[in-house]
């Protein structure tokens, strides 16, 4: 509470000093404070932070190649590879699925004399690295050139055919009936994802990576249409069952629902290989444009929506390809810091699942430095950089590892992922917590101490009980609501208080109960406080000093279970 008020005294003046440095013309907006109802953020640990390197298909082309990029990107302290090895129905590794990509066997459809991901996986593994496989969902083939369009040929005998060969049908089409040319100006011949046989040939590739190698995630990009104008490919329309003129809006929600099912089958076929295997997606930069800056949204014109993704439980991070910089006006046009926190808002406050917000290397180190801060400061649970190849030619690797990367980290754990009901202990030291779901808070009047032997972990905290709210917080987050039941552990000894005042709250902050303990007797063990019903999120648990003055109110480690 004093730090509280002493922060918010301090704020007018740093105001002010912002408003100095802004464009006076455009109206001032405040940027958002990070967001409530959990611990405070700007104290999480540098090293619960998921810190993901984007390397193309087009950046690697041998193993040596690969070895350095891992070594590289181990050196800055990344800690997740997103590695490319589908680009459009192809596959960079053995597959009997897909064609071998032209990149690879030099034309589609060959026999591979090595295997990229193999590789890709031992070298990254070897360095303490997490990789990730990143596919290209509805990427058909490439269409950026005559030539591009050129490569796709039959497979040689015995090799697996491409998918637009094989089915032609699954191509999107446009309101005039127009099946998707090559070359266009999309990039792509896209799949409709209203073909059932493209979403399942879709999921099926995704769980057999899954399966046959020791990938860390699944990271899918090109999750989309690509325009208003398409899909009015024959399975989409018969679906439809209208006139997708007489009804455009339940046509646009028909879409995104298509994208939304084919993201849920891949979500479903790869957790019925390996069930805690993370589902990420590069995603739009701009989700909706809220504040009018006419500029492309995901959610209407491409028919992506990673929120409901996310809500629906199908969804396990969020990669926004935001490779904007950061405005002097916040939320003036495309400003990084505002579509940060948006993407934060949205997929981890109301998602309750994880953001690792973009960046583009192509703005520099002393952005890419700047951005990864306020991602840090506003709660992203991780940052994404694109990519490996920028990174290597504007010299941003020294740049990380002399500063904001200079400490490892850890990727944060996604607490959905594991069942039900394991027990949370929340210690008083914060670096014997897994901090995505119990985290310890208390003002600097708490001392951390050794002296009294039986303490739980690696030390306690204690504080002197007085008429003062300065409580020590125990904070444990539940991905659903459910009765638990709580204990508490301290150190006795006879200056301890016998009414030591445990108050319960609930993740909304309705307080459940109070619950005196004497901590004079029963320490060195874990003692009931009661079983209370909790909801999702973060509840917690406070030991308050307000109590008979004279005594010390002890702080070890509460436990939920
Ligand atoms: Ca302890």
């Amino acid at each position: 509470m004093l730090r509280s008020l002493a922060r918010r005294a301090a704020l007018p003046a740093l105001l002010l000093a912002l408003a100095a440095c802004r464009d006076t013309t455009a109206p001032l907006t405040e940027r958002p404070a990070p967001p409530a109802g959990g611990p405070s953020l700007a104290a999480t640990p540098a090293w619960a932070e998921a810190r993901a390197l984007w390397v193309s298909r087009f950046e690697y082309d041998s193993p040596t190649k690969i070895a350095l990029i891992m070594q590289k990107a181990a050196d800055a302290n990344f800690n997740v590879v997103y590695f490319q090895v589908r680009g459009a129905g192809d596959a960079f590794y053995k597959s009997s699925l897909e064609p071998c990509s032209v990149g690879l066997c030099g034309h589609l459809g060959g026999t591979p004399t090595w295997d990229p991901l193999a590789v890709a996986i031992q070298e990254a593994h070897s360095r303490g690295l997490q990789l990730h496989a990143w596919l290209n969902a509805f990427a058909g083939w490439g269409a950026g050139s005559t030539t591009s369009c050129g490569y796709l040929k039959e497979s040689d005998p015995g090799n697996p055919r491409h998918m637009l060969l094989a089915h032609p049908e699954w191509k999107v089409v446009d309101n005039a009936g127009v099946t998707h040319p090559c070359p266009n100006p999309e990039e792509y011949v896209y799949v409709s994802p209203g073909s059932a046989g493209a979403r399942t040939h879709l999921a099926r590739v995704a769980a057999d990576v899954a399966r046959r190698y020791a990938v860390d995630g699944v990271h899918l990009d090109r999750i989309r249409l690509p325009g208003t104008k398409w899909s009015h490919d024959k399975a989409s329309l018969a679906a439809f069952g209208k006139d997708p003129a007489a009804y455009p809006t339940d046509w646009a929600n028909f879409r995104r629902s298509l994208i939304n099912l084919a993201v849920k089958e891949v979500y479903d076929s790869v957790g019925a290989v390996k069930p805690k295997l993370p589902i990420s997606g590069a995603i739009w930069q701009i989700y909706q444009d809220k504040w009018g800056w006419n500029s492309s949204q995901g959610y209407s014109q491409y028919y992506q929506d990673p929120y409901a993704w996310a809500r629906g439980g199908y969804f396990d991070v969020g990669v926004p390809m935001t490779y904007y910089t950061i405005t002097s006006t916040y939320c003036a046009f495309t400003d990084w810091a505002c579509l940060l926190d948006d993407h934060v808002a949205r997929l981890q406050t109301n998602g309750g699942r994880h953001t690792y917000i973009g960046i583009g290397a192509k703005n520099g180190a002393a952005e890419v430095e700047r951005q990864i801060k306020l991602a840090r400061q506003q709660g992203a649970k991780g940052v994404s950089i694109y990519s490996y190849g920028t990174v290597e030619s504007n010299g941003i690797w020294s740049v990380l590892k002399a500063g904001v990367f200079a400490q490892k980290a850890s990727v944060p754990p996604q607490h959905w992922k594991t069942p039900c009901c394991t027990d949370i202990v929340v210690d008083n030291n914060n670096t014997r917590n897994n901090t995505a779901v119990a985290y310890a808070e208390a003002s600097s009047n708490w001392t951390t101490a050794t002296t009294t032997a039986g303490y739980y972990g690696v030390d306690y905290r204690y504080a002197s009980t007085q008429s003062i709210s300065d409580p020590h917080t125990f904070w444990f987050y539940l991905p659903a609501g459910g009765s638990r039941t709580v204990s508490a552990w301290w150190t006795s000894g006879s200056n301890r208080s016998s009414t030591a005042p445990y108050i319960v709250y609930d993740a909304s902050g309705t307080r459940l109960a109070t619950v005196y303990a004497n901590q004079q007797a029963n320490g060195g063990r874990w003692n009931a406080l009661g079983t209370y019903t909790f909801t999702a999120g973060w509840n917690k648990v406070q030991l308050s000093r307000w109590t008979t003055s004279g005594y010390q109110v002890i702080a070890d480690a509460i436990r939920v279970q």
